[in-house]
């Protein structure tokens, strides 16, 4: 699975080109030396680096139209380090602490496509901050909305509310900053602040003798995973900490608070009572009373995955985002600990996410009201569907593509990337969407947001992108991703250049060329999307009537289109100048819902490869009378001109643009996935 490349290999790339992957060692889902060079994903990467960047760091700051007070979120740490405590005034929500370190994380690997002293240094006196106010606790506890506003309620103590105080999730967020921000440039000043908080939470929390404190917004599992990994991975490393580092620890408090979810006195009854009487039972800190005996804590509900033990759950629900989250973390410990039951847990939530309640964009969580997962089938389209839960549905898949290699998982990466990421951000790079709605009037993206969550998990998966394409499992070579890219790659032990050249995915062609240093015996298995075999989803939660099929060459000569798990394996002995073909078919297809997604009865949309197509009124203002017609003709026309270069889908006077293309043109449009069929 990962590719070791010495670091200073890495770093002498890395300056030579503008987007290159992960250079650490052992970093989870990396890939090393991928530079991506297409005409699709390497322009967007470089906007997001040169405009989004800035602009969210900026926002931080307080510097954007809608807060005229000029309140910077960065300033919670000055006040903490200036020694206010319970002074009421934190800027923000608890959980800013936590998007901010989660964009110091992506910052740290967009470092890795595009060094840039200047903005490393901008981080660096944004981490020296931290540190300022975390060096004024003894235990290294540093939430600061809880030491600003309610400092006796540390960890949810004294009636304090974790659910609402995200103690844990900020932590998390910043360990994993930490981790990143280290591999990115070997610096230690925020690693230093995340080993102390670390080892303060796994002296507190854990089996008895410790507390029961598990995340209530899920996030820290994983990246503590990955501080355990960073150790265990580099023990040397511990030698530049100041604090002692026992990376067993951090497994075992991940292990903890994994399996301990579900298991507290019982109380309160969050569906049943409603939120705001909950609410006021834990504040009263009524399960602190004799019957519910001792070192228990209130249940944080299905809404954090917390009303039953995670190897009991059978169906993701709750807050999506928690839910992808914490499904991603119970992943990534299955690639650790290899447990069935984590292996079992995670394939049963996937299955029923993408199964029964993933949208055809690939995002997730129905419903406005708690930010939640909808019950199996409930897909309509003016659904709430947050940025943060399809980035969080895209991490899963992710891991669980790492866990089992099976192809059914990068097709909802793709789903996610092509549709939900992309439709988060206007194509300046400067302003994004919460919600994401397939049919709407109004929807607009916004300069900034009271919760701005979704920009900085935006920047933490695309800046994953180059370590999606491939992976490598001893001597199989996975192609999954469609990317136009140069690798230097090392298959079993032989240094192989690869290179991808495509239009994708407005053409389906893609060529592959395999260079091995000397010649080599190894497979390559080439991802054969879903939708490109007309298996739309795995669970046939959409069916399309694609007709046409992919082709595969090496050399120009055919190969058997023998499908297992998603992939074509050619095996072969490699020699320098091979090339790959293939073909994939990209002419527009009519997708249409399970009959028992009510919401959509008598409704198909359209896609072409993996781009779901909008209508939008800008292009058709008769929109309310637009249906399609599946018999009808339907062409795919190239528009380099158009939404920065996109290919539209007419059908008789009507017009259709990818979907994440949307409401770039003018304020306050109507779109429509979804329409009648006629
Ligand atoms: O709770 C922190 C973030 O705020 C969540 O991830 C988002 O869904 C929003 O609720
Ligand atoms: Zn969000």
């Amino acid at each position: 699975m990962k590719i070791n490349i010495k670091k200073s290999c890495v770093v002498a790339a890395l300056a030579m080109c503008g987007v290159v992957a992960h250079a650490g060692d052992k970093m989870p889902q990396a890939v090393d030396g991928v530079k991506i060079t297409d005409s699709f994903w390497a322009p967007k990467l470089q906007v997001w680096n040169d405009v989004t960047i800035p602009d969210v760091l900026r926002k931080f700051e307080g510097q954007h139209t809608d807060n005229p007070a000029g309140n910077d979120a960065f300033a919670n740490f000055d006040k903490v380090a200036a020694g206010d405590r319970g002074t009421h005034n934190h800027f923000g929500a608890p959980w800013f602490d936590g998007l901010i370190f989660e964009s110091i994380r992506g910052i740290a690997d967009y470092l890795l496509m595009f060094p840039d002293p200047a903005l490393e240094a901008r981080i660096d006196a944004y981490i020296e901050r931290v540190a300022a106010a975390q060096a004024t606790e003894p235990t290294g506890y540093i939430s600061t909305y809880t030491l600003l506003q309610e400092p006796d309620h540390r960890w949810g103590d004294n009636g304090g509310f974790l659910r609402f105080q995200h103690d844990v999730y900020n932590a998390g967020a910043m360990v994993e900053a930490a981790v990143h921000y280290y591999r990115a440039t070997g610096k230690t000043a925020l690693l230093e602040c995340a080993v102390r908080y670390a080892n303060h939470m796994a002296q507190l929390m854990g089996p008895e003798p410790r507390r029961n404190i598990v995340p209530s917004h899920s996030g820290p599992e994983e990246a503590v995973v990955k501080l355990y990994q960073l150790f265990r991975d580099e023990p040397e490393l511990k030698q530049r900490i100041s604090q002692p580092v026992d990376e067993q620890q951090y497994l075992d408090l991940v292990t903890f608070w994994i399996e301990n979810r579900g298991h507290h006195c019982g109380y309160p009854h969050w569906l049943e009572w409603g939120n705001p009487e909950s609410e006021k039972w834990i504040k009263e800190a009524r399960y602190n009373a004799p019957e519910y005996g001792a070192h228990t804590r209130p249940t944080w509900g299905d809404y954090a995955q917390d009303s039953i033990p995670v190897f009991e759950q059978q169906t993701i629900e709750g807050h999506a985002v928690r839910a992808t989250l914490l499904a991603t973390g119970i992943a990534t410990m299955a690639l650790e600990n290899n447990d069935p039951r984590y292996i079992d847990a995670a394939t049963r939530l996937w299955d029923n996410m993408a199964g029964r309640r993933m949208f055809i964009t690939g995002g997730v969580g129905a419903i406005h009201e708690d930010e939640k997962f909808g019950p199996d089938y409930f897909l309509p389209p003016g659904a709430y569907l947050e940025t943060c839960a399809a980035v969080g549905a895209a991490f899963f898949s992710g891991r669980m593509h790492e866990l089992t290699h099976k192809g059914m998982y990068v097709d909802q990466l793709e789903q996610v990337l092509y549709n939900s990421l992309l439709t988060a951000i206007s194509l300046a790079g400067d302003n994004y969407t919460y919600q994401n709605p397939l049919n709407a009037v109004g929807h607009n993206r916004w300069e900034w947001h009271g919760c701005p969550c979704c920009p900085p998990m935006f920047l933490k998966i695309t800046s994953l992108l180059p370590s999606y394409i491939y992976n490598i499992d001893g001597k199989d070579l996975y192609v999954n991703l469609f990317i136009g890219n140069e690798a230097n790659l090392d298959i079993a032990g032989v240094p192989v250049r690869i290179e991808q050249q495509t239009a994708y995915p407005w053409k389906g062609t893609v060529n592959i060329s395999v260079d091995p240093e000397k010649a080599a015996c190894f497979e390559v298995k080439v991802r054969i999307p879903g939708w490109a075999q007309g298996k739309e989803n795995p669970y046939d939660l959409y069916t399309s009537d694609l007709k046409e099929r992919p082709a595969l060459t090496v050399n120009g000569k055919a190969v058997d289109m023998k499908i297992r798990d998603g992939y074509v394996t050619i095996d072969r002995k490699w020699r320098k100048g091979d090339k790959i073909a293939l073909t994939l078919p990209m002419q527009p297809r009519v997708i249409t819902p399970h009959p028992e997604i009510a919401d959509l009865t008598g409704t198909v949309c359209l896609a072409s490869g993996p781009v779901v197509y909008s209508f939008e009124s800008v292009d058709n203002p008769n929109l309310d009378a637009v249906s399609i017609d599946p018999s009808a003709g339907f062409s795919l026309n190239s528009n380099p001109d158009l939404l920065g270069g996109v290919n539209t889908i007419t059908c008789g006077d009507a017009i259709a643009i990818p979907y994440y293309s949307i409401a770039n043109r003018r304020r306050d449009t109507a779109h429509k996935v979804w329409l009648p069929r006629r």
